[in-house]
């Protein structure tokens, strides 16, 4: 069988499975496939891993909705955070001239770009709609370097599977799978609706994953580590959400 006809013949059984006997035989099926999330035992258990293994099956290049520019939110909802540090409040007086994004761990060339650098990148420009968990949305057009462009300029090495990205709020840290890090709409977004992006937003640079929800889209990114293993993060969950209860994979 060629991977396509592979790939649609465990989405169909999965299909059956989870329709016909339940999500325990669904769940079999994908932890033989090895379509287990990493934080698999948590809160939402085999739920989240078949969401998770339906959405790889159907393949890594399915795309959020964008939308068009008359649909941009008039009042986007910058979702309260916590106090920014003093570190934060001297970049930021000073135009964030001094702001960093490390890139370590699995790379041939590890780097330390500064947000000129970021911004001198090629972008992309999506207009899509952010939700958080706890219920509103809105849409706002937002553009990036696409995270796989960072990727391979640091020479990301074959054997990494995860992308973990922290925040100079030390509390906000996330990880994505390469599905979604190599995905075209995943960016280092550093621009909404047409300006600098606003810093209650996430500016300088946040994460904007629009096939997941708002707590995966990270502000304040300043360190991306590449890596093929989450368990010496953190609780070893994969995010911060995870290790507080939320499921690891947050598609929508
Ligand atoms: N650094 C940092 N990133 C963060 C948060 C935060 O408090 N700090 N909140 C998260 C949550 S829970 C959501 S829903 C979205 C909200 O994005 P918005 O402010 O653009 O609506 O940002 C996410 N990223
Ligand atoms: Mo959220």
């Amino acid at each position: 069988m060629n991977n396509i006809s592979r790939r649609k013949f465990i989405a169909a059984g999965l299909a059956v499975a989870a329709g016909a006997s339940g999500i325990t035989v669904a769940a079999k099926i994908v932890q033989h496939h090895g379509l287990i999330p990493p934080d698999a035992g948590g809160l939402y258990g085999p739920g989240e891993t078949l969401t998770y293994a339906a959405q790889r099956l159907l393949g890594r290049h399915s795309m959020a909705r964008e939308f068009s520019r008359s649909e941009i939110s008039e009042n986007p909802f910058a979702n309260e955070v916590d106090q920014l540090g003093d570190e934060f409040k001297q970049l930021q007086a000073a135009s964030f001239v001094d702001w960093r994004v490390t890139v370590d761990g699995m790379a041939a060339r590890p780097a330390s770009f500064s947000l000129a650098e970021i911004r001198s990148f090629p972008t992309s420009t999506q207009i899509t709609m952010i939700g958080c968990e706890e219920g509103w949305t809105y849409i706002a057009e937002w553009t990036g370097v696409p995270l796989s462009y960072i990727l391979d300029r640091v020479g990301a090495l074959p054997q990494v599977r995860y992308v973990v990205y922290r925040s100079i709020q030390p509390d906000w840290w996330e990880s994505i799978d390469m599905a979604d890090a190599l995905h075209p709409q995943t960016l280092l977004a550093h621009r909404m609706n047409g300006n600098e992006l606003p810093v209650p937003f996430g500016g300088p640079v946040r994460v904007r994953v629009p096939r997941q929800l708002g707590y995966k889209n990270v502000k304040y990114i300043n360190r991306l580590t590449l890596t093929d293993n989450l368990k010496p993060f953190g609780k070893g969950l994969g995010g911060a959400s995870p290790d507080g209860g939320y499921a690891w994979y947050a598609g929508i």
